[in-house]
């Protein structure tokens, strides 16, 4: 049994005709991207934009029309994926390093629904590495930073390589235990000049659906 899958078309079931979708990343938005691109080949008519490039490719794949972000206006649904999911649905993400244009799309959406399977859900956030985004210029600063704000920081890595985003930035994945006030951390960590943004989504989202291990799916 897949739980991803069935999470990803649950969320599916959402997108009507005519709509405006942002497609997530990661590999329960995949599935997510693959449904819709089932749908559109049976005729369903949509615009979409994605949130890296590799769901571009993907959507691309599937025929789904892919508008680029600033011609696209507001977007009516987001169906994408998460690290962590707390009680108030609040977020880690950008463990598939995407956080910044995950955020960008979901704020400019209507509705944001996660999906996830169980394993997503946690009582506090915190476990999952927190993934900060950072301009490559004086980003050993930046780190300095990270390390006083009481983070532990660690360079995300592609081989020997530091791993560059889609932007063209780094990531620094920040070991943190327990995220005892997230509002104020994605508040303190976006202040950093160097810092882009984080993987912290505060209030965003407003459907959770968690696909269980027997298959059930807890949607709120
Ligand atoms: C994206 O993919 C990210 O924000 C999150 O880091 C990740 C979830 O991964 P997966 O769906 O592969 O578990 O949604």
């Amino acid at each position: 049994m897949n739980l991803k899958k069935i999470a990803a078309e649950r969320a599916a079931e959402y997108i009507k005709d005519g709509m405006k979708v942002g497609l997530g990343t990661g590999s329960t938005a995949y599935f997510a991207i693959c449904r819709l691109g089932e749908r559109v080949r049976d005729g369903l008519q949509i615009q979409a934009v994605a949130t890296s490039e590799a769901s571009d490719k993907l959507a691309r794949e599937w025929g789904i029309p892919i508008i680029p972000f600033d011609q696209i206006g507001r977007l009516d649904i987001t169906i994408d994926g998460a690290d962590e999911v707390d009680p108030d649905f609040n977020l880690i993400k950008g463990g598939g390093g995407a956080l910044l244009r995950e955020k960008i799309v979901a704020a400019n959406s209507d509705k944001l629904i996660i999906v996830a399977d169980g394993s997503k859900a946690v009582q506090q956030l915190g476990q999952f590495p927190l993934p900060v985004e950072v301009v490559p210029f004086a980003s050993e600063w930046t780190f300095q930073a990270l390390e006083n704000l009481g983070c532990r920081p660690k360079w995300r890595m592609n081989g020997d390589e530091r791993y560059l985003t889609d932007n063209g930035n780094l990531i620094a994945d920040c070991q943190m235990e327990a995220i005892e006030n997230a509002a104020e951390l994605n508040v303190k960590l976006n202040m950093l000049p160097g810092v882009v943004d984080n993987g912290l989504f505060v209030d965003m989202a407003d459907t959770v659906i968690l696909a269980k291990d027997d298959g059930s799916i807890d949607e709120r």
